[in-house]
């Protein structure tokens, strides 16, 4: 099977020329990518919960602070979505739990629905919601670095507005076809962000550069670990401006790129270097515990991180199926922005 299956994908490669009428596809992903952004009133929404939520917790915690992560946070959130807030409290040695647990008591008593403290969970949280608004939230304490991440995925977002076009439509996809759940074994939201980021750091020209390689205008450490990198982002304003490619044009690429031409075997990509590494320079090349590193994605933080390490040998061939898919449907199919997003 596996012999076959190589020789079918070379020759593949070979079929695979760029559409000729590919960028007439522009107009229908803009607008995908425009009904599914959250509006301001959305957005205004999310800040009045956070505003209650932290008046709240500041007469517990008068030291503590609420910082916003993920989708709300980086822009790459699509609209409904729920917000990720990270409480942050320096006082030395913490229990978590204890506080996750108290945290609890005080939301419950000022009427938030369903609150739930889940204190064994890989990033303990409280989940709750918001019955004025509808938002859901989930709160995790000291988790830093996605604060210092969500930084980073933000400032490559204000380079060039085609990196959040490409993250709202793949995330879209990998929502509407069951590839976007770590329980299930398929890649997290952050990942597929970092391989936008990745595919737009390496197009020729680049339309994004790599922000940790520059001069660093941010720094700071977080749990032992230096995070620097350049942020004076409105300075790169013109950065990818070279780059005339469309958003039609990229995401067949993007597919493209991750059905026929990534290199599994061998290669890791790191945002964090702007370019390719080989599992070999960083020991993933066997399976260790549940490691299998089966499609590698470096962390631009914590360089062990590995964010394919969910993936194992029945995911990674639904995984792969889905970019072929997606890959051919870019090339062949007369309504691609239809067709991409069927339900699976
Ligand atoms: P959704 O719109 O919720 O799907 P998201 O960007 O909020 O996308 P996640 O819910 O997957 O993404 O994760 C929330 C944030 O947590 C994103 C990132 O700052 C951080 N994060 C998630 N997974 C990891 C990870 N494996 N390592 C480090 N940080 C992570
Ligand atoms: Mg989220």
């Amino acid at each position: 099977g596996h012999h076959v299956s190589s020789q079918r994908m070379r020759s593949r490669r070979r079929e695979l020329r760029t559409r000729h009428d590919i960028t007439s596809f522009a107009p229908q992903f803009i607008s995908i990518y425009e009904s599914l952004t959250p509006s301001e009133g959305e957005k205004e929404k999310q800040k009045q919960l956070l505003q209650s939520l932290e008046k709240l917790i500041i007469k517990e915690w008068p030291n503590a602070q609420l910082h916003l992560y993920g989708s709300c946070a980086n822009s790459f959130g699509a609209s409904s979505c729920d917000i990720d807030v990270c409480l942050a409290i320096s006082d030395g040695e913490i229990d978590k739990s204890k506080i996750l647990l108290r945290l609890a008591e005080i939301l419950q008593s000022d009427n938030l629905q369903d609150v739930q403290a889940l204190t064994r969970a890989r990033v303990p949280i409280v989940k709750l919601k918001d019955p004025a608004t509808g938002i859901s939230c989930d709160i995790c304490i000291n988790n830093i670095l996605a604060v210092v991440n969500t930084k980073l995925l933000r400032n490559y977002s204000q380079i060039d507005h085609r990196l959040r076009q490409l993250v709202i439509i793949v995330k879209h996809w990998a929502k509407s076809r069951g590839v976007n759940d770590t329980y299930q074994g398929t890649l997290s939201s952050y990942a597929y962000v970092l391989m936008c980021i990745h595919f737009l750091q390496l197009r020729r020209p680049a339309i994004l550069p790599c922000l940790q390689e520059m001069q660093p205008t941010y720094m700071v450490t977080v749990d032992g670990i230096e995070c620097a990198f350049f942020d004076q982002v409105q300075k790169l304003q013109h950065f990818g401006s070279v780059n005339r490619e469309s958003i039609a044009e990229l995401l067949w690429a993007f597919f493209s790129y991750w059905a026929y031409h990534h290199d599994y075997a061998n290669d890791v990509i790191s945002v964090r270097t702007g370019g390719i590494i080989s599992k070999q320079s960083k020991d993933w090349t066997r399976r260790i515990g549940n490691d299998r590193h089966l499609i590698c994605i470096e962390d631009p933080f914590e360089l062990s991180h590995d964010l394919g390490r969910v993936v194992d040998k029945f995911t990674i061939k639904i995984l792969r199926e889905e970019f072929e898919r997606a890959a051919e449907i870019m090339q062949y199919d007369p309504n691609p922005s239809v067709r991409l997003f069927e339900p699976y």
